[in-house]
This record gives C-alpha cells, structure tokens and sequence, in this order.
C-alpha cells in the first residue's frame, strides 16, 4: 500500500492511499490523535489503520489532479554513504587526500551516517532542489530510502535525492556538512510504499535520468541487490544513542554517479524511478549568491 500527502486542487493538504490511476482520501478525524501523515506511518499497524481511515463516501480522485507534496512532517532526514561499490569508487576518485577513508568506510562494521536535512530543507515532487552557487560540480544522488518509526521500526519506503557538491567534498572531507546540508538540498517522493512482506531487492531497480533542454544528458540503473548493507543494520547504527522522537527518513547511499566530468547546470530536470514507489522528478537551480 502507498500513502502520499497531497494537494488537490481543493488547495488543502490530505493524506491519500495511491493507486495507479486514481487516489483515495483518508479521513483522519475519525481516530484521536491522528494529524498527520506520520499519526499513521508511527502507529502500532500503519497499513491497517490506513485501510480504516480510507473515506467510504470521498469519490476517488485522479491522479493527474493532485499535487503530490514531501511526505514529511516533524522527521529529521538521515543518510547512510558509500554504501555501494559504485560510490566507493567515486568517493576515492574525487579526494586524493580522503581515498583511503571512503575505502575503508566500504567494509568497516560501523557505516558512513551523516544528518541530511529537516523538513524545511526537503523539496517534493515537482519542487526545485538546488545547486550550491559556490560548486562546479555537482550530482543529484538516488537513493532508496527508509521510513523510521520513533521506535527504531522500519514502516515504509520512498525515494530520496541526497543533492551532493563533489568539489566541496572532494577539497577537504570536512567540508562533507557544507557540500550535503543546505537549502533545498534533498528531494523525497513521491509517496511512501508501506513496508509489507518482504522486497525482492534485485526486482528493485532503480534509475536516474537527467534532461537539459528536453533530452536526456545521463541515465544510469543499479538495484538494491548491489547495496552493501542491510536496512536493519543501519537503523540499529542510527538509533545508537540517538533517539528520533519524531522518525526519521534515512537514504540509503548512491549506486549511480555520472561521469567525473558531468555536473548539473540551473535548469536541468532530476528523475529518479524506484520500482515499487514511482517516479520523484525535480527541476534544478543554481542561482547567484549575494556574498
Ligand atoms: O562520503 C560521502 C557521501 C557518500 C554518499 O552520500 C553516498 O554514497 O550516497
Ligand atoms: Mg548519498
């Protein structure tokens, strides 16, 4: 089951269930305490009580007549690095003087985590994220991405783009916060697929696709059977003396990066398609700065 927050063309946000061609509206007011999208990603059985809220008597709305929002409310947005071989050989590319750490990370017990962003940072579908106006070379990172209950529980799944300035990480790995953290630079969506059963990880494939002026510059697919670590194992490094009151999204690392001499322009268009959860596409900006 997908869960989306959205804006129908009412102007209101509401909490959906997403099917294919249409959505369905959930009425929050029939359960005490339940707000929000999260009431019902932290609740004890997120996919029955979204089957319960689903409004009998709200007609289902087509698709192409929402707007689909972030799915995030209170979360802090977590990220998990060199996580696949593919990013590991990219990280030891850009830094001469970091190669052996990006290296290491790769195998070592202990992951790469780093804090991404909050909600006000987090751009949704359709929404622009941003290139530093101090970077040269920048990527969009898709990644698969977790949904953390406050308990530590993963609940769902949805798609992330964790913005990154290469040059900026690549000068000095200190510099890692200022070339990851800043305004608009994460995208998640379009909606959260419930974490049911269990996930094919090699059916989930998932493909970046960036276009300039309407034709495609980089394409690139890997799936989640490349990933080096297990979501569970994540999770339990995040939660380490680390509460998460309000959940937490967590990207799970990159195994698609372009070229060396790729880097976005303002003005390009940032696809990322996960199977299972759908299609998060962003335009670009990079904007002058005032100093
Ligand atoms: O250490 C750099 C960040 C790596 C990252 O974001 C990724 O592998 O996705
Ligand atoms: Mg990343």
């Amino acid at each position: 089951m997908r869960l989306a927050r959205v804006s129908p063309s009412t102007g209101e946000v509401a909490v959906v269930a997403v099917n294919d061609a249409d959505v369905l509206r959930l009425d929050l007011t029939q359960v005490e305490k339940c707000h929000k999208l999260s009431d019902i990603l932290h609740s004890k059985d997120p996919a029955g009580l979204a089957r319960f809220l689903i409004d009998p008597n709200a007609a289902p709305i087509p698709i192409d007549d929402v707007r689909f929002l972030a799915p995030i409310d209170q979360q802090e947005v977590w990220a998990a690095g060199v996580t696949y071989k593919r990013s590991q050989i990219a990280r030891m590319e850009e830094s001469d003087s970091a190669a052996s750490h990006y290296d290491k990370v790769y195998t070592a017990d202990r992951p790469e985590l780093f804090f991404k962003a909050n909600a006000a940072r987090v751009s949704g579908p359709g929404q622009v994220v941003r290139v530093r106006h101090d970077s040269n070379w920048s990527v969009p990172e898709p990644e698969f991405t977790l949904v953390i209950s406050p308990q530590g529980h993963l609940v769902g799944y949805t798609i992330g783009n964790d913005m990154s300035a290469r040059d900026i990480e690549g000068e000095n790995p200190l510099y890692l916060p200022q070339a990851k953290v800043y305004n608009q630079c994460a995208g998640l969506g379009p909606c959260i697929q419930l974490a049911e059963g269990d996930l094919d990880k090699v059916a989930t494939t998932i493909r970046l696709n960036i276009e300039r002026a309407g034709k495609s510059v980089f394409k690139g697919e890997t799936n989640l059977g490349q990933m080096a670590r297990e979501f569970e194992d994540l999770i339990r490094w995040l939660t380490r003396e680390n509460d998460i009151p309000n959940g937490a999204f967590m990207m799970t690392g990159t195994g698609i990066v372009p070229p060396d001499d790729f880097t976005l322009h303002d003005g390009d268009s940032v696809s990322i398609d996960i199977a299972g959860i759908g299609t998060l596409t962003n335009p670009v900006v990079k904007e002058s700065y005032p100093e």
